[in-house]
């Protein structure tokens, strides 16, 4: 009987860089490469479950970084959680968090490999671990971040043709503020009517130049603008939030459950962004999401450029939610020149859908596994 024994019997983890077709520039970093760390758990039934820590850029998008993760997984939390049955996933959190401060990305591997691992040994999806799903695809996303509007228009025109994005999230900030608004009206010129568009400032303005720039984001129809001030600067967001008729997204400024309350308690942002890497699992993640939830503040589906694996992750923590109003950016797969599962997550007709089949419905490909792994 497989259900006879979920001990967890190992831990492995493994640092992989992927490169992705274009590169991909943020305010404070750019790659052309992807870097994760994949774990897989194996249970004492022989079932072996898999999550993926993504991190972009090196330590520069959160602190924590792929060598981070593998240092921090194998030498603190893998050997705090050994011998455990894996379907304790609340305890098991209660050991990681013992076990290691933070390290959101790190201890969300770890516990998407459990549910999956759970999952396939019971034959259920790790949606139905959370309660159940409520839809089983999302609308995505693709983020235009050349920096280069003429490429961003051509790309974005392409996407609209295949049906795979017809919103797009432009990465603002690397560029003066006047140089990004100038990229805008390009890029809103050139989609008039068949797009829409958000952008991201990754923490990159300060308040006054959020002031001076919302009115403009919002005359260019712009209908989200995400994290535009520092992560630290929550009295900042609160006040053009009053002032901004654009809805306001907060990204890093909400890592944990309580980060959430905090946010709520000022009113800084309408929307927030779920991301496993900064909740630190799924438990979490739909934790953050009833914070949110009880103030109000819409959600939607964060990533950190994720392959497949840690996409269909997000998918299943995202499919039991009640409501996910403002869709969900998991593209990572789309951008990355190769992916490292057997079946690829299906884009189709502006959506991703949740793979069907137990844990997190997508099986590792450790052909692509060896090939992408670090030396
Ligand atoms: C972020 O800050 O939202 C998500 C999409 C993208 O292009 O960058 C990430 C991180
Ligand atoms: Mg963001």
């Amino acid at each position: 009987d497989l259900r006879r024994d979920l001990a967890i019997a190992s831990i492995r983890s493994t640092i992989v860089d992927v490169p992705t077709v274009r590169r991909h520039k943020l305010s404070s970093l750019s790659v052309t490469a992807q870097s994760y760390v994949i774990v897989e758990v194996k249970l004492a039934n022989g079932v072996t479950g898999i999550g993926e820590a993504a991190t972009l850029g090196g330590p520069r998008w959160s602190e924590e970084s792929v060598e981070s993760i593998k240092a921090n997984i194998d030498t603190y939390l893998a050997p705090a959680i050994a011998g455990l049955p894996a379907d304790r996933f609340e305890l098991i959190g209660i050991q990681l968090d013992a076990a290691a401060k933070r390290n959101t990305a790190a201890k969300s591997a770890i516990e998407t490999a459990l549910m999956d691992a759970v999952g396939k040994t019971l034959g259920i999806p790790a949606a139905l671990l959370l309660g159940g799903v409520v839809r089983d695809r999302v609308p995505v996303l693709w983020t235009l971040a050349s920096g280069d509007p003429v490429q961003e228009a051509d790309e974005a025109e392409r996407k609209i043709a295949a049906r795979l994005h017809n919103t797009f999230k432009v990465k603002i900030g690397a560029q003066a503020p006047e140089t990004d608004l100038a990229r805008l009206r390009h890029l809103r010129k050139a989609l008039e009517g068949r797009a829409t568009l958000i952008v991201d400032a990754n923490q990159a303005w300060d308040e006054t130049t959020a002031l001076r720039c919302l009115p403009v984001l919002a005359e260019l129809g712009i209908t989200l603008v995400e994290q535009p001030v520092p992560a630290w600067d929550l009295d900042g967001l609160a006040r053009l939030r009053r002032r901004s008729t654009v809805p306001l997204m907060a990204d890093e400024c909400v890592f944990s459950a309580h980060d959430m309350l905090a946010v709520a308690q000022r009113g800084a942002a309408d929307v927030v962004s779920l991301k496993l890497v900064k909740h630190g699992g799924l438990l979490n993640t739909r934790k953050v999401a009833a914070v949110a939830e009880a103030a109000g503040i819409g959600l939607y589906g964060g990533c950190l450029l994720e392959s497949s694996v840690g996409a269909a992750a997000h998918l299943q923590a995202f499919a039991g939610l009640r409501s996910l109003a403002w869709g969900c950016e998991h593209f990572g797969p789309q951008i990355l020149t190769d992916d490292l599962v057997t079946e690829p997550l299906r884009f189709e007709d502006f959506h991703i859908h949740l793979p069907a089949g137990p844990g997190i419905g997508v099986t590792l490909d450790q052909d692509k596994l060896r090939r992408y792994a670090r030396a």
